[in-house]
């Protein structure tokens, strides 16, 4: 099954918490990054957590490694289940985000490659394959991969195997999910889903993925 991620990068504190419940019964996880975080705080994770869902902080943590450890350690502490980090930081770095995780019940996914256009002037070029190798030496949970280049998740999952890849980059970013839908082990959806008229009848819509 693919799972279908909401990506909550709303600014309200309210419209945010609202949006997610009414999607709640169409998806698998909700991504919360620092749209969210910074304009309604970290209390955003207590209103999320009454959905019943994994919560995933897309923080894209890159930073040394003893930074890494307190970022992580905050992010598990507030109540996430997951994080996402960058892995151009190198193993040591990686490797400290996957031990927080790890000893906290919680996972690490590594962004191996961007879905937006300019991602291509340094992922490519064999970046992007390097940090797919060092996620799963880190043991890390499974990478990033960009939805709007099916071609790169297939060479991506070549490197990572039965690893985890989610991907984003569908709809507005010109992705199409059922193309990515088959590739991938989950596909995060943002302003398809928040900006639609009816958001949950779009969750719904999207939601075919999961069969
Ligand atoms: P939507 N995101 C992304 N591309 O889009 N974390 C990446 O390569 C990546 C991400 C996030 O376009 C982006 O920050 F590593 O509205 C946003 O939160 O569907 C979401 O995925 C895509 O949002």
């Amino acid at each position: 099954m693919t799972e279908l991620i909401l990506s909550l990068d709303l600014c309200d504190r309210r419209q945010a918490a609202s949006i997610a419940e009414s999607c709640a019964p169409y998806i698998d996880a909700v991504k919360v990054g620092y749209p969210l975080v910074l304009s309604a705080g970290l209390g955003i994770v207590q209103d999320l957590a009454g959905l019943g869902l994994p919560l995933i902080a897309d923080f894209k943590v890159a930073d040394i490694p003893n930074t890494n450890r307190l970022i992580c350690d905050a992010v598990f502490s507030a109540g996430f289940d997951a994080v996402i980090a960058h892995g151009f930081v190198g193993p040591d770095a990686v490797r400290t985000c996957v031990e927080v995780a790890h000893d906290r019940g919680g996972a690490v996914y590594v962004v191996a490659e961007m879905s937006h256009p300019g991602a291509v002037e340094f992922f490519h070029g064999g970046v992007a394959e390097r940090i797919a190798t060092l996620a799963v030496n880190c043991r890390a949970d499974g990478i990033i991969a960009p939805a709007t280049r099916p071609d790169r998740i297939g060479r991506l999952r070549e490197i990572v195997g039965r690893r985890t890849i989610y991907s984003p980059g569908v709809g507005t970013q010109g992705g199409d999910i059922d193309t990515v839908a088959g590739l991938v082990d989950g596909v995060i959806v943002g302003r398809s889903i928040y900006e639609a008229e009816d958001p949950a009848a779009e969750a719904k819509l999207l939601s075919r993925i999961r069969r």
